[in-house]
């Protein structure tokens, strides 16, 4: 059933001060009365007004108190799920906020699946589908960057912008209706050029939109940032200077690091996951080989290679082979051993992990060489963060290119293709959702939101 009540823990479990529980669907006030208890004085839960903290003492199925907290009502439709909503906050850990679920299960509530709240926010238009996406974004969200882009898109930024292509659309179908019903009608009200140059108008929006995918989902995603580079260059040691803690083994012996080690971090703000490597050359030793590997694969998904180069030497072949085959940024380490690092901006940036010289140009040179786009282009446009947007945004650039070509010979046709186009917008936003859809959107949630 749609609105059966539903109940799960909406904070993560553990040893924590409070706890967070949400109970919605028809009938959640009645069960919600059924475990809090009305002292003498209080009103019952029924008589609460909406949004109003009240403290209250909990019970279990038996009747005993199990804790004492608020609670909060939210009658339909003015709730996050739409649906009437019941909020408890008890004490944290793993005793009390088990039992209160327990409680409520046994009052008749069965317990929410992952992303159940925000599914049924959707299906009663609190939310569209895009929003739904920023909501888990912004749960998931490391870097400020990410933050924000989550905020925009769920404050409907890029929702309202597809609608409004999807309003120009329409608009491009209704002028070539008119043109189809009555064609004999020359010098009619709508001249083809016009409908040609609105056309152009749209499809050149919905481009500029779909070129925001790739900086779009690599903010949301996270930059891998690779580190490579002969044995001994430095790379353990500016992995843990950048990430500002020792991870990586340093030892001044070649072939220190074996397995690829990765941690996350904010650079500027912006989301990058370091990955720091065995160093590469020709090594006999078996394990080490096994590393060398694994670098290779690592080095092909790479989003940018630090190329790690000793500043007191000049990049052998090998090394500016390397950089040529990559994406990448080559980094004079070690800095702090020679006398005047090359200055030279074609010979990398010159840093020391052990003083901490050069870090902030290098800093700023990542963010700008892995999200210098999305910088730019989020000052613009609201961002596609996701695979889904961009093949939905292909798919209506590609029928709207269709539109164009059929324009001159069939304008049935040409209609057809915009309604194409349209459909793939509406699918994006989620004015229509198919089921697989909705299950491809809510499958990663956690069963609280
Ligand atoms: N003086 C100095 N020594 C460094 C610096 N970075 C690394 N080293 C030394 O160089 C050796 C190899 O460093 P490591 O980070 O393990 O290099 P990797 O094999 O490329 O990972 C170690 O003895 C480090 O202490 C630096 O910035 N300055
Ligand atoms: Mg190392």
């Amino acid at each position: 059933m749609l609105s059966d009540p539903i109940a799960a823990l909406a904070t993560p479990p553990g040893r924590s001060a409070l706890a967070l529980i949400r109970l919605s669907g028809s009938g959640a006030l009645a069960i919600a009365g059924r475990i809090v208890a009305a002292g003498r004085g209080e009103s019952e839960l029924a008589e609460l007004p909406d949004r109003v903290a009240a403290l209250r003492r909990f019970l279990d199925a038996e009747g005993q108190p199990l804790d004492e907290g608020l609670v909060m009502v939210f009658r339909a439709p003015r709730s996050y799920t739409g649906d009437d909503l019941v909020e408890f906050s008890c004490h944290g850990g793993l005793l009390v906020p088990a039992r209160l679920l327990a409680a409520l299960y046994a009052a008749g509530a069965r317990p929410a699946a992952p992303g159940e709240f925000t599914r049924r926010a959707l299906l009663n238009g609190k939310l569209d589908l895009l929003q739904a996406e920023a909501v888990g974004d912004l749960i998931d969200a490391t870097a400020d960057a990410q933050g924000r882009a989550a905020l925009r898109q769920l404050d409907g930024g890029l929702s309202r912008r597809l609608l409004a292509l999807r309003e120009d659309l329409i608009e491009l179908q209704a002028l070539l209706a008119y043109d189809v019903d009555f064609p004999e009608e020359d010098d009619g009200p709508v001249a083809p050029e016009r409908i040609r140059e609105r056309l152009d108008q749209v499809d050149a929006a919905l481009q500029r939109l779909l070129a925001t995918a790739p900086a779009g989902e690599r903010v949301r995603a996270g930059a891998l940032v690779v580190l490579a580079g002969r044995p001994n260059s430095g790379k353990s040691s500016l992995f843990n200077a950048l990430l500002g803690v020792e991870r990586a083994l340093v030892t001044e012996i070649p072939g220190t690091t074996r397995d690829t080690i990765e941690a996350d971090s904010e650079i500027r703000g912006w989301p990058v996951r370091l990955a720091d490597t065995a160093g590469l050359r020709d090594s006999g030793e078996r394990i080490e080989r096994l590393g060398i590997e694994v670098s290779r694969r690592y080095l092909g998904a790479a989003d940018l290679v630090l190329l790690c180069v000793e500043a007191g030497r000049f990049p052998a072949p090998d090394e500016l082979g390397l950089a040529s085959e990559y994406s990448s940024l080559l980094v004079r380490t070690k800095a702090d051993l020679v006398e005047a690092p090359d200055a030279t901006p074609d010979l990398g940036i010159a840093v020391s992990a052990l003083t901490g010289s050069g870090l902030d140009s290098l800093r700023e040179a990542l963010a700008k060489r892995l999200f210098g786009d999305a910088a730019r282009l989020g000052d613009l446009e609201p961002l596609l963060t996701r695979e889904r947007h961009r093949f939905a945004l292909s798919r209506a650039v590609e029928a709207a290119a269709a539109a164009r070509t059929e324009l001159e010979r069939e304008p049935v046709l040409a209609a057809h293709q915009l309604q194409q186009a349209e459909a793939a917008l509406e699918e994006l936003v989620g004015v229509v959702h198919p089921d697989e859809v909705l299950a491809r959107v809510f499958e990663r949630f956690c069963v609280g939101k």
